[in-house]
C-alpha cells in the first residue's frame, strides 16, 4: 500500500539520489579496508534511514511493506553493504518488538532504533541449529526476576556494532521443538556476553558477522519479547517479513548489474562492433531483464497482499526463492557479458558476484523457502 504518491517519491529521490552521489563513489573504499565510512554512516542517520519501517509514533517512518520494497529496490543499486548497516534496524532487530513488544519497551527501544543511536541484531542462528531453527540449543532460564541466559549465536550480522540484541533462547528444555522458545531482547553491555572473532566472509565487505556468547548472562524477566514459548513464532513472522525485503534488494542489485553490464556491452567492441549487437548477448541481456521484471512484480504484489492484511507466507517465499535465484544468475551473466574484465576487480561486478552469493543462504535458504511453499500448499489443500 502507498499511503501518498507524493511523499514517497520525494523519499524515493532522495535515496536514489544519495545512492549515487555518495554510495556508489565509496563502493570500492568499502569494499577495501572493510569498513563503511563514519560520515556516511552518520549520513543516513540524518537521512532517517535507520527508522524507514519503525512506526511513526516511535520516531522513524512507518513505511508500508510496498512502500518499503520500493525504498529497498532503490538502495539495492549499490554495494550491499550500505542497506546491511541500517538493515538490521529496519527489518530483523526491530520487528520482533514492532509485533510483539510491550509499549514500554517499544517506548524505550525503537525511538533510538530509529534515529541509528541503538544498533539491534538478530540472533536466531547457532552453530548446531540453522536451517533447523526449531532446534536452538541456548537456554533462558528463569530464576525469580531474572532468566540467565546459555549459549552461542553464530553468523550474527552487525552484532561488533548492536546496542540491542533480539535472541531467541529455550525457555522450556523439556519441550524439545518450537514452542520451547522465548524472544528477549538483550543490551549488548549485559555481563555475560562476549563476541567471537570476525567472520572471513567471501564478499559483503563493510558488513560484520561473529558470534554472541552468553555465559550465565543475567537479564530481566521484563525484557522478554511477547509470551513465553511464542518466541519462535516471533521470529518465523519476523523473517516472513524479512524475505520480501530481502527480495526486494535482490531487484534493486539486479537492476544495478544489467546497467553495468548493458553499458560494457554498448562500449565494448568485438569482430569490429560493440557486442552488444551480438544476439548471443543480447539473450542474456533480455534474460536478466525479464526476470528482473518478474521478481520485481511478484515483490511489490507480495508487499501489497502483506499491508492489506493477507498470509503471505507463501508469496513472501516465493518472492525470496526467485528473487535471491534470480539475483545470482543476472550476476553470473553480467559477469559473463564482461568477459575477461569481469573476473578481475577493475569492474563492480567481480565484487557483486561475491556479495550476492549470500542472499540465496541467509534469513532461509532456497530449500528452506520451497519447503515453506510446498508445506503451506499441502496444508491450505487440506483445510
Ligand atoms: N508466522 C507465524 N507462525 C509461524 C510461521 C509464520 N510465518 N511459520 C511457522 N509458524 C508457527 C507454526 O504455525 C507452528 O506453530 P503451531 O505448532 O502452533 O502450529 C510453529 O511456528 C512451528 O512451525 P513448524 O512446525 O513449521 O516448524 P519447523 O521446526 O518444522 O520449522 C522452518 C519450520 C523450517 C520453516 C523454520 O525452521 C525455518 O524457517 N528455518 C529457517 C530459519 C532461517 O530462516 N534462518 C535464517 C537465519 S536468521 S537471519
Amino acid at each position: 500500500m502507498i499511503r501518498d504518491k507524493d511523499t514517497l517519491n520525494v523519499l524515493l529521490d532522495t535515496v536514489s539520489s544519495y545512492v549515487k552521489e555518495r554510495l556508489i563513489p565509496n563502493e570500492e573504499l568499502v569494499a577495501e579496508t572493510d569498513e563503511i565510512p563514519a560520515d556516511i554512516i552518520q549520513e543516513m542517520k540524518e537521512l532517517g534511514f535507520f527508522g524507514l519501517t519503525i512506526p511513526e509514533e516511535y520516531g522513524g517512518l512507518g513505511l508500508t511493506t510496498e512502500e518499503e520494497a520500493l525504498v529497498v529496490m532503490e538502495l539495492g543499486k549499490t554495494s550491499p553493504s550500505f542497506r546491511s548497516a541500517l538493515g538490521t534496524n529496519i527489518g530483523i532487530g526491530s520487528s520482533g518488538l514492532v509485533f510483539d513488544g510491550t509499549e514500554e519497551q517499544k517506548n524505550y527501544y525503537l525511538p533510538k532504533m530509529a534515529t541509528g543511536e541503538v544498533i539491534a541484531s538478530f540472533a536466531l542462528t547457532e552453530p548446531d541449529a540453522g536451517s533447523d531453527a526449531a532446534s536452538i540449543r541456548t537456554t533462558a532460564k528463569r530464576e525469580g526476576n531474572v532468566y540467565i541466559i546459555n549459549g552461542t549465536k553464530r553468523f550474527i550480522t552487525n552484532a561488533p556494532q548492536a546496542k540491542v540484541f533480539t535472541i531467541m533462547a529455550r525457555t522450556n528444555s523439556e519441550i524439545k521443538g518450537a514452542h520451547g522458545i522465548s524472544a528477549f531482547i538483550i543490551e549488548a553491555d549485559t555481563p555475560g556476553i562476549s563476541l567471537g572473532k570476525l567472520d572471513k566472509k567471501m564478499g559483503q565487505k563493510g558488513t560484520h558477522t561473529c558470534d554472541v556468547i552468553f555465559e550465565n548472562c543475567r537479564v530481566p524477566a521484563t525484557q522478554i519479547i511477547g509470551k513465553e514459548g511464542d518466541g519462535f513464532k516471533m521470529a518465523m513472522k519476523v523473517l516472513e517479513k524479512g524475505r520480501i525485503h530481502i527480495a526486494s534488494l535482490c531487484v534493486g542489485i539486479a537492476e544495478r548489474m544489467l546497467a553495468d553490464a548493458l553499458q560494457y556491452a554498448m562500449s565494448r567492441k568485438q569482430f569490429g562492433k560493440p557486442i552488444a549487437e551480438f544476439q548471443l548477448v543480447q539473450a542474456m541481456l533480455a534474460d536478466s531483464k525479464t526476470e528482473i521484471f518478474a521478481a520485481r512484480s511478484m515483490c511489490l504484489e507480495a508487499a501489497r497482499h502483506r499491508d492489506e492484511g493477507k498470509n503471505v507466507s507463501i508469496e513472501a517465499s516465493c518472492c525470496k526463492y526467485f528473487s535471491t535465484e534470480m539475483c545470482c544468475r543476472v550476476a553470473d551473466r553480467a559477469l559473463q557479458i564482461h568477459g575477461g574484465s569481469g573476473y578481475v576487480a577493475d569492474y563492480a561486478i567481480e565484487r557483486f558476484y561475491r556479495d550476492v552469493r549470500l542472499f540465496k543462504i541467509y534469513e532461509g535458504t532456497s530449500q528452506i523457502q520451497q519447503i515453506v511453499i510446498a508445506r503451506n500448499m499441502i496444508r491450505n489443500a487440506q483445510v
